[in-house]
């Protein structure tokens, strides 16, 4: 494992022993065949209830919900080595744990929690997150036309969701809609509810070994149980969002492990002009570059991590780990393909592989530069992401 800081001894021996039990069980279930599933747009099913019994899904759930209760460097640790293998399998993971289980364990009724949380940790059930709608994913609330009405006990809900991952995996689906106030609302939707549609999209050259889908609802009915009663407004799916995000800048950093790390084997192994090409200045600049910002960012992550356990982390915080880790692992990974020459645009090697899975990584979550007009707004109190004309949405 490269850890230049042993930023690893900072962890508890909990999380240690959590990282290293990911790390083999990935390495013997996932690797070998991570390139194939791949190139052949494959998301492994197979394992779903495996993640579960490794304690990959809801890790921060309360145990008895059917969580771990672990601690948030320990949802850390999981999602940085799922993204060591793949983008595609840490995604799953983050939209599962961080994005269904998350809503319904701080926004559900009992009911609800006891209904969906034990099963979907098990990997029985698979949940997607559709906020994102084909107009424009920055500005959810300016772009969202999916809307849920009254109709005596039950919602009806019409809209339609773009970029789902899982959307076509999933049995429940968490939809965010504005009710007829125009406030955002989330709802628990089976996806075998009638008028309920799922559209695997095609031709990704990116993120390949994940499903990614086209969500469709055309009278939805569901009953007034379904709606998750504990949040009003887009604070709902933004405060998911800081959860994923959170993952995410943990994740990105396994990527860029990985990506290291082959870069380094094959520059001390490949020999130009008489010497192996680690030899030249060029080369180790850029492995350089490499290993300090993975460094830099693994302290980042750790730091956020404890400040998450004691509920002093702020949203803009993870903002800015999350845009600046998988900035550095996509540049890191374009670094390591070069490394690579003619052997890095092939998928023998993993470099071109998380290099294009890390352009969706760096986009979606909030894209890079959205990320950085949340911090200017932050550091300087005046939003540049623009006004618009839209009416706020403000919680009842
Ligand atoms: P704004 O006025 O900023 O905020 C509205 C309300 O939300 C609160 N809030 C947050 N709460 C928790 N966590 C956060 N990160 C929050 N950000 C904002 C805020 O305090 C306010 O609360 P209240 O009580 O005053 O109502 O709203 P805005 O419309 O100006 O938002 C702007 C912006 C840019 C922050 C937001 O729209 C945004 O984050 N846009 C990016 C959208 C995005 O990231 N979409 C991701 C979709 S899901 C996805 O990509 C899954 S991929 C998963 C995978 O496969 O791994
Ligand atoms: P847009 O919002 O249209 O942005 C286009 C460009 O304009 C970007 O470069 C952006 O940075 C820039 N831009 C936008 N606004 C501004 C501004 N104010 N100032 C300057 N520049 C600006 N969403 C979900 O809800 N659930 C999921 O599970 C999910 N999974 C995804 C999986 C994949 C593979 C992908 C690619 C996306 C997924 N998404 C999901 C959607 C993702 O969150 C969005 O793609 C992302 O938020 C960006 O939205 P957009 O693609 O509509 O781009």
């Amino acid at each position: 494992m490269f850890d230049f800081y042993q930023v690893g001894e900072l962890l508890t021996p909990e999380e240690q022993a959590m990282q290293k039990a990911a790390r083999r069980f990935l390495e013997a279930e996932c690797l070998p065949y991570i390139a194939a599933w791949w190139e052949n747009a494959e998301f492994p099913t197979h394992l779903i209830r495996k993640f579960g019994e490794m304690g990959f899904l809801g890790p921060n759930i309360p145990v008895e919900y059917g969580g771990l209760g672990a601690s948030a460097a320990t949802y850390g640790v999981v999602s940085y080595e799922l993204e060591r293998i793949d983008s595609g399998l840490r995604s799953f993971c983050s939209v599962q744990s961080s994005l269904v289980m998350y809503p319904i364990w701080a926004y559900g009724s009992e009911e609800q929690k006891r209904e969906y949380l034990p099963r979907l940790a098990r990997g029985e059930l698979v949940g997607c997150f559709g906020l994102t709608e084909a107009d424009g994913g920055s500005d959810p609330d300016g772009n969202m036309k999916t809307r849920a009405r009254r109709d005596g006990g039950d919602y009806v809900l019409n809209g339609s969701k773009m970029w789902i991952t899982n959307g076509n995996l999933a049995h429940i689906a968490l939809i965010w809609a504005k009710d007829e106030a125009g406030v955002v609302r989330g709802f628990i939707v089976p996806t075998d509810s009638k008028g309920f549609r799922a559209h695997k999209i095609q031709h990704k050259a990116s993120l390949r070994a994940s499903v990614t889908s086209e969500l469709v609802l055309e009278e939805v009915r569901v009953p007034k149980t379904a709606l998750l009663p504990g949040v009003e407004g887009l604070k709902g799916p933004l405060s998911c969002l800081t959860q994923a995000r959170f993952g995410i800048a943990w994740g990105a950093l396994g990527a860029l492990e990985a990506v290291y790390t082959e870069a380094l084997a094959f520059a001390q192994s490949r020999t130009t002009f008489g010497a192996p090409i680690a030899r030249r200045q060029l080369v180790q600049e850029k492995l350089v570059r490499m290993a300090a910002d993975h460094t830099k960012g693994l302290l980042l992550a750790w730091r956020l991590a404890r400040l998450k356990d004691e509920s002093r982390l702020r949203p803009a915080q993870v903002s800015l780990a999350k845009r600046d880790n998988v900035r550095a692992a996509l540049n890191g990974a374009r670094a390591a393909r070069e490394i690579l020459g003619g052997s890095g645009i092939t998928l023998e090697y993993h470099s071109i592989r998380h290099m294009l899975n890390l352009e969706t990584v760096d986009t979606y979550e909030g894209t890079h530069d959205i990320h950085t007009l949340i911090l200017g707004r932050e550091l300087t109190g005046e939003n540049a992401l623009g006004e618009g004309p839209r009416p706020r949405t403000v919680a009842r």
